[in-house]
């Protein structure tokens, strides 16, 4: 106990010290007493007692006065008394008025008669009979006499700077007059005091010197060699601290820039597209039929501003038209029906990142390897893993003697370093085949949930672009991988900003390379 004891006042600050040496000698007493008899500022004060108080040897008392005071209006009232009192004074002469001319006779407002009707009725000052006042028995009492709230009314004028304390009769005025709008000002002032507690008096019992003690080690200490003869205070490396939120990245933030970097680290090199398309490179480049599926309206957003595109080169435009028509000197059909050029130059939010792709294939020479992060739209209907808006990484690599297994491998090791274990399962795209699907497993959903997918591009989308390398290339959704990597079962969580799980969530914790 002793011991527990001496480490206690060996990590006492030296405005602890001063405090409770200042209860020691006044067992209760105020922030401001003690300031005063110790020569400490108040905010010293609050802040040692607040550290005491939470080891439990000292108690903080908080007391909360109200202080009342008149509003001008309130003032008013008080010099000219309540509208209902000069009503009283008028009916006590007249015994009664016809409610029309009631701020005739008596001067009211006419805006406070209804205010003031109310407060005789309830006062039982008045009756109304058939539009008539009437003074009562009650009120005529009232006549030469004072009520509470009145009396009350008069001491707050007496006393402008506010009042703490009142009788309980005064009090009971108080409540009738907080009844009304815009009389009484209550202002909160709060005070505290000091007691001190059982642990408190057994360090006092046990004594303790006070003296200056260094609670850091500076430059100058260092410099000068005072550190030598400093007397340190001990730190209570178990004292509860303010638990403080580092501003961090988002976690998709986290995730992309993870992807950037093992893509650059595997020999990448990026490139960017934009959000606004021509549907030739977002679809038809990719050997997609003009009558697909996805380039439904249901499934594509397509846009007024700008209605257009421009189309790229014309011999490439002519080559596509061929290969789609007739499959050209692919060695395929193609799809057999007529190519439009004006279905090819609508404006699209880009559906998928490989338009990206197959623009990097017409604008470059292989050997190619290319990599590309961005947002992608569809009109899907949101669920716990669609998004109308998300994002993909789409990859491409070009050469001479690339194969599925170099897309496969490129792939798995991609997802190794970035801490997935993933399966592939055939798939099909219009522009590619082999194609694959990579998929991970739910454990809280019991499914399959599919990352991304992937294939050797056809002839029939390297041909057109004067591509004779077999190509590989893949687009992968980021907002599932995030989903896993964070653990979240809804992928919206994602774009909810909710501040308690963004800040309870690691900071970044770097790639896993
Ligand atoms: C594509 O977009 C193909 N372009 C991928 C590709 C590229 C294939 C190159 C072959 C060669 P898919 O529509 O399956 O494929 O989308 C790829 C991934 O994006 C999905 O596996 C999924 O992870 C993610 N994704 C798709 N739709 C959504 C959505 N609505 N919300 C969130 N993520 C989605």
């Amino acid at each position: 106990m002793s011991e527990d004891i001496e480490k206690t006042i060996s990590e006492l600050h030296i405005y602890e010290k001063k405090l409770l040496k200042e209860l020691e000698a006044k067992p209760e007493a105020t922030p401001e007493e003690i300031a005063e008899n110790s020569g400490m500022d108040i905010k010293s004060v609050m802040s040692a007692a607040g550290s005491l108080a939470s080891k439990d040897i000292i108690e903080m008392h908080k007391d909360v006065e109200e202080i009342y005071s008149l509003t001008d209006d309130g003032m008013e009232y008080a010099e000219k008394g309540l509208p209902e009192r000069r009503i009283l004074d008028v009916l006590a002469k007249k015994e009664q008025i016809h409610m029309k001319d009631l701020s005739d006779e008596t001067g009211v407002d006419k805006k406070e008669t209804n205010i003031a009707i109310g407060w005789l009725r309830r006062k039982n000052w008045a009756q109304i009979d058939k539009g008539v006042v009437n003074i009562t028995e009650f009120g005529k009492d009232f006549v030469s006499k004072m009520d509470i709230d009145e009396e009350t009314l008069d001491y707050l004028k007496a006393n402008a700077d506010g009042v703490k304390l009142f009788t309980d009769d005064l009090m009971n005025g108080v409540k009738k007059l907080a009844g009304r709008k815009n009389i009484l000002n209550v202002k909160k002032e709060t005070s505290h005091s000091f007691t001190i507690l059982p642990k408190g008096e057994e360090i006092l019992k046990h004594g303790f010197e006070i003296k200056e003690q260094a609670t850091q080690l500076t430059h100058e200490h260092l410099k000068d060699g005072e550190w030598k003869s400093l007397e340190y205070r001990p730190y209570d490396i178990n004292a509860e601290a303010p638990v403080i939120f580092a501003g961090k990245k988002h976690p998709l933030r986290v995730i992309i820039d993870e992807i950037r970097e093992i893509f650059l680290n595997m020999g990448f090199s990026e490139d960017k597209g934009e959000y606004v398309e021509s549907a030739f490179w977002n679809f038809d480049s990719l050997f997609q039929p003009q009558d697909h599926a996805a380039r439904e309206m249901q499934d594509t957003f397509y846009l007024k501003n700008p209605l257009t595109c421009d189309l790229p080169d014309m011999d490439l435009v002519k080559l596509t038209a061929e290969t789609h028509e007739t499959g050209a000197d692919t060695g395929s059909i193609g799809w057999q029906y007529d190519w439009s050029e004006d279905i090819a130059r609508q404006s699209v939010l880009r559906t998928h990142t490989t338009g990206i792709s197959t623009k990097h294939l017409f604008e470059h020479e292989p050997p190619i390897k290319m990599f590309s992060v961005g947002r992608v739209f569809r009109r899907e209907t949101f669920d716990y893993k669609h998004l109308p808006e998300f994002h993909q990484v789409e990859g491409l690599v070009c050469d001479e003697g690339i194969s599925y297994q170099n897309l496969l491998g490129t792939l798995k090791e991609f997802y190794k370093k970035l801490g997935f274990e993933v399966r592939f399962r055939p798939a099909y795209f219009p522009y590619t085949y082999l194609s694959t699907e990579t998929e991970i497993y739910l454990e809280e959903k019991e499914s399959w949930i599919e990352l991304g997918g992937a294939g050797m591009f056809r002839p029939e989308v390297l041909k057109p672009l004067g591509i004779n390398q077999p190509a590989l290339a893949f687009g992968l959704g980021i907002e599932r991988l995030a989903m896993i990597r964070y653990d979240v079962e809804d992928i919206r969580m994602l774009y909810k900003s909710d501040i308690k799980w963004l800040r309870e969530l690691p900071i970044d914790q770097g790639v896993r390379l």
